[in-house]
């Protein structure tokens, strides 16, 4: 992926788009029996966890059947729900090549799965990240025009040199995102939703803070790629989501120039605070100390 977000040629066997055949008929079982792991621990503890809207995804998908979904089948539902299809990509994608594919309701996934001993933890989001984490909240209508307003923005974004402002509102909404409900916290994140410990972190453990979501005070807060957050921000309905799509974001980009960046463990003047976190988990060394989530 070059500097500037602009691909270079995709790479052998993908088409020009980045795209590949899914290739269903060529998981071996053992890539089966790795889906049906994650998906058997991530559902026995999702119920008053994720979202509604997330458990009405996975169920309207019918991904509960046992191994990984075949995106030909998967696609008749989705796209009859909300215009959506998922495609099949080797991996990450240049930052232009994705924002073209949201832009046109086409969610690129990978079409690779995780090994046994990464069950936990992996960089690179595999097809259980993807399809598990995030295709279920593309049921949703107000989700999917969100999703698609993110890569018209993106495109718009890489052409003001704002990238880096537009990948944290992704960050801490479709992939790290919490939601206020009248039954409590709910995860409509995929980063979260498909990790079982960060599902339990990102709800219950008093070390991150947990911030009202506010659209500029999230283009302006840094983010940790390696471990699990330390600020999660909380919107208080999916109509949230739908209300930054009606945003001016020229004059946001305007002010965002001249404004300075939040540390990840930052609580700042107009943060509305619901937890104040202890940040012991970041502390303690995170992840690579092995120190206890959760
Ligand atoms: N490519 N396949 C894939 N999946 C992603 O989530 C992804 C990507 N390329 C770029 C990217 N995400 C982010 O950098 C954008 O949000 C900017
Ligand atoms: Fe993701």
């Amino acid at each position: 992926m070059s500097g500037d977000g602009l691909s270079n040629g995709p790479p052998p066997g993908a088409r020009p788009d980045w795209t590949i055949d899914q290739g269903w008929e060529t998981y071996t079982q053992a890539e089966h029996d790795v889906w049906i792991t994650l998906y058997e621990r991530q559902t026995d503890m999702l119920h008053g966890r994720a979202c509604d809207e997330f458990l009405r995804g996975l169920d309207a998908l019918d991904l509960h059947r046992s191994g990984i979904p075949d995106f030909a089948r998967i696609n008749e539902e989705l796209k009859r729900l909300t215009g959506w299809t998922v495609v099949a990509v080797p991996g990450l994608v240049p930052d232009d090549v994705f924002f073209d594919h949201l832009a046109n309701r086409r969610f690129p996934a990978g079409q690779f799965i995780r090994k046994p001993h990464e069950l936990d933890y992996l960089q690179e989001p595999d097809i259980f990240h993807d399809v598990f984490g995030h295709v279920p909240m593309l049921t949703d209508p107000v989700f999917a025009d969100y999703m698609q307003a993110y890569g018209e923005g993106g495109r718009r974004a890489l052409g003001l040199g704002r990238l880096a402002n537009l990948a944290r509102l992704y960050w801490y909404t479709v992939e790290f995102g919490l939601m206020n409900t009248p039954s409590g916290l709910r995860i409509y994140g995929a980063g979260i939703v498909s990790s079982r410990t960060e599902s339990i972190f990102g709800l219950d453990d008093p070390s991150p803070n947990r911030i009202g979501f506010d659209l500029e005070r999230v283009m302006r807060t840094l983010y940790r790629i390696d471990d699990f957050q330390q600020v999660y921000f909380v919107i208080d309905s999916i109509q949230t989501l739908q209300e930054v799509t009606l945003r001016d974001f020229g004059a946001i980009y305007e002010r965002l120039a001249s404004a300075t960046d939040i540390g990840v463990a930052e609580i700042v003047p107009g943060d509305a605070v619901l937890t104040r976190g202890t940040q012991a988990y970041a502390t303690a060394g995170g992840r690579l100390a092995g120190a206890a989530a959760g």
